[in-house]
């Protein structure tokens, strides 16, 4: 494999958004394919964040100082795999729920996503049922993914679930729920199709959900 892609995927971990850019175009130069660049350099040095920020070897910070690297990396790349045509692994929607305010977590999980090849629509904070519904409908994912912080708000997925039943959606994606008081016992009540306790394991649950290998 190309020497290039391992410093992406190196100077990516460490957090290092200039080398990552500026890498990411030599990579380009040199002839490299986009979705080479994509899976061998930028998705490879985030799952090593993944796996070393489950294993409480790096923590909140560092996961996002190497999102933001992601991110500088994908600003260059974007283009590319457009116009090569490269399909995002699958789309994910992602909010947090109506009445929640923290978007800390939700954040990082959208990142660690996108990291991982899904496309993300993030809705932001504050969502209620319809908003996701609605962006069901028209971006058509194959994943929702719900983040409550509070025990107040939790409970407010079981509404969203009800809300998706009635809409006749619930079996057209895969719902994967999260955020500190949630756990698999709720998950479980509440009929949701994953539960996932931090952002590298919601990329795993997401995978396992959508059986990608
Ligand atoms: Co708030 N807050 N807060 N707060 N806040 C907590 C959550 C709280 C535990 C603090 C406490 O009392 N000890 C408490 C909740 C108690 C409870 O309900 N059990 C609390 C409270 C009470 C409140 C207010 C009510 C305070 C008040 O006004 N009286 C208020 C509510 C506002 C509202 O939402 N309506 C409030 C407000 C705020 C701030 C706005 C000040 C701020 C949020 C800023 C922001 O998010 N932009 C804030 C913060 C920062 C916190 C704490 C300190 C930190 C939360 C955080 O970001 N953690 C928090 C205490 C704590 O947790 N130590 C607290 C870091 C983040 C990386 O972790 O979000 O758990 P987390 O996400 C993890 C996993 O949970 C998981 O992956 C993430 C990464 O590994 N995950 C998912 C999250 N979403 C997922 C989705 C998935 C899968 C995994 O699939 C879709």
């Amino acid at each position: 494999m190309a020497e290039v892609l391992d410093q992406i995927a190196k100077e990516l971990f460490v957090g290092n958004a200039k080398a990552v850019a500026e890498l990411v175009q030599k990579a380009l130069e040199e002839g490299i394919a986009p979705q080479d660049i994509l899976g061998n350099g930028l998705i490879k040095g985030m799952n090593e964040v993944g796996i070393k920020f489950k294993a409480n070897e790096i923590y909140v910070p560092e996961v996002l100082i190497a999102a933001r690297a992601m991110k500088a990396g994908m600003e260059i790349l974007k283009p590319k795999l457009v116009a090569t045509g490269v399909k995002p692994m699958a789309k994910m929607v992602i909010g947090t729920v109506k009445g929640d305010l923290h978007d800390i977590g939700k954040n990082l999980v959208s990142m660690m996503m996108e990291g991982a090849g899904f496309e993300v629509i993030d809705l932001g904070i504050d969502v209620p049922a319809e908003k996701f519904i609605q962006a069901v409908k028209e971006n058509e994912p194959e994943l929702v993914g719900m983040s409550a912080l509070l025990t107040t708000t939790m409970i407010q997925i079981r509404e969203n679930l009800k809300a998706f039943n009635e809409a006749g959606l619930r079996n057209r994606v895969k719902i994967m729920i999260g955020g500190a008081p949630v756990t698999q016992k709720f998950a479980d009540e509440v009929g949701a199709d994953g539960y996932a306790p931090d952002a590298a394991s919601a990329v795993d649950k997401a995978k396992e959900l959508l059986a990608i290998g």
